[in-house]
């Protein structure tokens, strides 16, 4: 799969025939809003199974848990809980699988066993991922985070949160393509909740177009963060209609792929934009 799939030519009238709906599939025992409820293999299987149907185009395995504070995971843990699975989804349905990890050996071991898209919130910074991308021809997703997962919160900074990512984008860009990774594959992500304040995430949201600039598709992730939960005062199993909103904002600010939990009522979201994006008669 290529990112000219994830995102062909835009035609301006049918300006969200493009978007692509991610599901999220958390394999960590300690993810945070499925709480380990789908960590077992065959519950898993199963969610796959019902966020196809449900009109996902891209399921997204994360074998290790990214949120604040969260533990790291060691490398064999998360091979046994990415590639087993893969391999699973990958004989059993024809769909795009991306695989959200760090590790250059994940990286590896996914692309070899049929990953179609790798997805980094470290965006390639750590050591061999870059060389293991320039060996393959997947698309990759490149995340921006400020800090790490443990301590990002803590108290994020920026002169001017839209060009520090982008200069941060272009470093990584310029990175990757002196690697030897073609630009074209390249997915941009701001990174809603990694090392921003709540106050940063929603300027992020609504000046998300503002990363166009730069030439790639945009993938945006909000599903059920703490950006949601903690301007609506809502726990994490109560945030489906926020995170529409978000992503409903993000879709008219351009992103081509909806990382999402929600993937029915996301589609829903979508096919509503998409109506009243179609000329009238
Ligand atoms: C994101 C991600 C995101 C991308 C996670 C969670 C935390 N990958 N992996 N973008 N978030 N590309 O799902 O809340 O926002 S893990």
């Amino acid at each position: 799969m290529s990112t000219s799939k994830l995102n062909p030519a835009e035609s301006p009238d049918k300006p969200f025939q493009q978007v692509k709906i991610m599901g999220i599939l958390n394999v960590t025992p300690d993810s945070f809003s499925d709480g380990g409820k789908f960590s077992h293999f065959d519950s898993a299987l199963i969610q796959v199974e019902t966020m196809i149907n449900d009109g996902a185009d891209i399921i997204d395995i994360g074998g290790e848990s990214t949120r604040p504070g969260a533990a790291e995971v060691n490398e064999q843990d998360e091979l046994k809980r990415v590639i087993p699975l893969l391999k699973a989804i990958k004989s059993k349905f024809d769909i795009c699988v991306s695989i959200d990890t760090s590790k250059a050996k994940v990286m590896e071991e996914s692309i070899i066993h049929g990953a179609d898209v790798i997805n980094d919130v470290r965006a390639l910074q750590n050591e061999g991922c870059l060389a293991v991308l320039a060996q393959s021809s997947v698309p990759v997703c490149l995340m921006h985070m400020q800090g790490l997962p443990r301590t990002m919160q803590a108290k994020p900074q920026y002169d001017n949160i839209i060009a520090d990512i982008k200069k941060f984008f272009e470093s990584r860009i310029q990175a990757c393509e002196q690697a030897g990774i073609n630009k074209s594959r390249l997915i941009l992500d701001p990174g809603f909740g990694f090392g921003k304040t709540l106050e940063q995430n929603y300027q992020l949201l609504a000046q998300l177009a503002k990363f166009k600039a730069l030439g790639l598709p945009i993938l945006s992730g909000t599903s059920r963060k703490s950006m949601v939960g903690n301007l609506l005062n809502r726990d994490v199993t109560e945030r489906l209609s926020g995170s529409l909103a978000t992503a409903i904002i993000a879709m008219q600010q351009g992103a081509k792929i909806i990382r999402v939990h929600d993937v029915k009522e996301t589609v829903d979201a979508l096919k509503v934009l998409q109506a009243v994006a179609q000329p009238t008669e």
